[in-house]
């Protein structure tokens, strides 16, 4: 499915910039290729599904849905979606 990179903006900035924009407490921070590289090789499904889930990596949590259960599972996508394309 099409992804809207407008809606992602939207939904990144309040939802995931707060610890991607910096790149706080683990996460990998938006737009810094390195960090991001060997994570896009999993595919756009395998990042929206962990990202809706939620999971824990070798020392940090990704929270579901960035801890905003109200997002649905489009909006998570979108704005996936838009972290990749910021950051490749
Ligand atoms: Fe996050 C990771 C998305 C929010 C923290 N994330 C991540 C990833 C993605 C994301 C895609 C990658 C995955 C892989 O690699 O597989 N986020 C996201 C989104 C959002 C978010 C879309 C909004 C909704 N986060 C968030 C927040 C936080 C976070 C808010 C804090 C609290 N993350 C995180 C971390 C990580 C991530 C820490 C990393 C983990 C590991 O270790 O791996």
């Amino acid at each position: 499915a099409a992804h809207d990179l407008v809606s992602g903006k939207a939904v990144y900035e309040a939802n995931c910039q707060s610890c991607h924009g910096a790149g706080i407490m683990g996460a990998p921070k938006t737009g810094d290729n390195d960090a991001w590289s060997a994570r896009i090789e999993q595919g756009m499904e395998t990042l929206i599904s962990k990202s809706i889930t939620g999971y824990t990596g070798e020392k940090f949590m990704m929270p579901a849905k960035g801890g905003n259960p109200d997002l649905s599972d489009a909006e998570v996508g979108d704005a996936v979606a838009y972290m990749v394309s910021e950051s490749s």
